[in-house]
């Protein structure tokens, strides 16, 4: 055996990989006589490694290679068993790779070439590295799926796994009445637009009885703009000022039997913003109240949490994102509605009203994010 390891050494080097040995007797007659034998299995790693790549290459070629590589090497059952080391071997240092991964999360570099495609789409797609790095990793823990990374494989596991991070919409109350719905945010943003194409729908599709609510307390004609869509969607609406002038607004609504009113917090510029502690004191007339954050997909991602911080005291529910038509990528946002954890309610992709708006469901989300920018 000794003699043999020798041999084996001189003639393959460091590569020379050991699979298998067996010894037998050769000659003689029933058992005596004869000599020794003694058989090595060896093979080479760089032929081995060549071999896994192209058997996960191809699946049907997989048993053409396997078999030439038997023969290249000269083994045969033996060849099998380290065939089936190396894969271990891989799979160590796939694990490896992964938990130094771990430890310097964003820094992509996935060891498995699906998983590389799907942590180089969501780059593509501006979703931060880190985020990233974290979904395509959810993906490795369920499972890695098996085949050829083509760009619609890829994309549609992506779709899936994102879709599953965002927030479904929870369902509504139907024993509310009325439903009340407040859209707060920074003035410009699209509140006003958005009441306008959910009460329209509201109005016309699902024939209910809306009404309109703008809060002003700057006593300015701030209210202009959604009193021409009351008019033309031929909803009432109402002015309030203050907390009290709420409450009543609301009292006429339950009379009048209304199942959806809308709330506009108005404020016609930056500088007539109504300030958060005012914004409370209105919400706290209606405690019942579904509260939709509208936040443009136009603004930085930075600036979106600065606005999401500002308004957590104030306990939305849900995000609706507007301008989806402007934004040259959702991808950058990602990670933002992922830490504010909330549903987003509707999506809004244009200044028509009342067309330009969908629900926000997990699947649409990820179809926008993943959708090819715009040049
Ligand atoms: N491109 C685009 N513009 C929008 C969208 N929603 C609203 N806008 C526009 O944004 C501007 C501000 O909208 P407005 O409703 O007055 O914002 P508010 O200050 O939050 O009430 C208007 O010119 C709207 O037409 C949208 O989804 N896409
Ligand atoms: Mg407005």
């Amino acid at each position: 055996m000794s003699e043999a390891l020798e041999k084996i050494r001189s003639a393959f080097g460091d590569e020379g990989m050991i699979v298998g040995t067996r010894t037998f007797r050769r000659g003689g007659v029933l058992g005596v006589g004869g000599h020794e034998m003694v058989e090595v299995f060896v093979t080479d790693t760089r032929s081995r490694i060549e071999n896994v790549r192209r058997a996960s290459m191809s699946r049907g070629r997989q048993r053409g290679s396997e078999s030439a590589a038997l023969e290249e090497t000269g083994g045969s059952p033996a060849a099998a068993v380290g065939y089936e080391l190396l894969n271990k071997n891989l799979s160590q240092l796939r694990d490896e790779i992964h938990n130094l991964l771990s430890r310097t999360p964003g820094s992509g570099g996935f060891s498995h070439p699906f998983l590389r495609e799907c942590y180089e789409l969501l780059v593509s797609r501006d979703v931060e590295p880190r985020v990233a790095d974290g979904i395509v990793r959810e993906i490795a823990n369920l499972r890695i799926p098996a085949g050829f990374p083509t760009p619609s494989r890829v994309a549609h596991v992506v779709r899936t796994q994102l879709a599953k991070l965002f927030a479904p919409n929870p369902p509504v109350d139907p024993d509310l009445r009325p439903r009340i719905v407040w859209l707060v945010g920074p003035t410009g943003v699209g509140k006003t637009t958005t009441i306008a194409k959910l009460a329209a729908r509201a109005k016309i599709n699902e024939r209910r009885a809306v009404g309109l609510i703008t809060l002003d307390t700057f006593r300015i004609a701030a209210v202009d703009q959604l009193q021409k869509y009351a008019e033309i969607i031929g909803v009432p609406f109402e002015v309030v000022s203050d907390p009290a002038g709420l409450q009543s607004a609301l009292g006429r609504c339950r009379e009048q039997k209304h199942e959806l009113v809308f709330v506009d917090s108005a404020g016609r510029s930056q500088r007539d913003e109504l300030k958060m502690a005012e914004l409370d004191d209105f919400l706290a007339a209606t405690p019942q109240a579904e509260v939709h954050l509208v936040l443009s997909s136009t603004t930085h991602a930075r600036t979106i949490e600065n606005i999401a911080e500002r308004f957590s005291s104030i306990h939305y529910h849900r995000i609706i994102l507007t301008k989806v038509d402007e934004s040259v990528s959702m991808g950058a946002l990602v990670g933002s509605l992922l830490r504010m954890g909330r549903p987003v309610s509707f999506v809004t992709d244009g200044q028509n009203v009342p067309d330009d708006i969908m629900v926000g469901d997990p699947e649409r989300l990820a179809d926008l994010v993943l959708k090819t920018k715009r040049t």
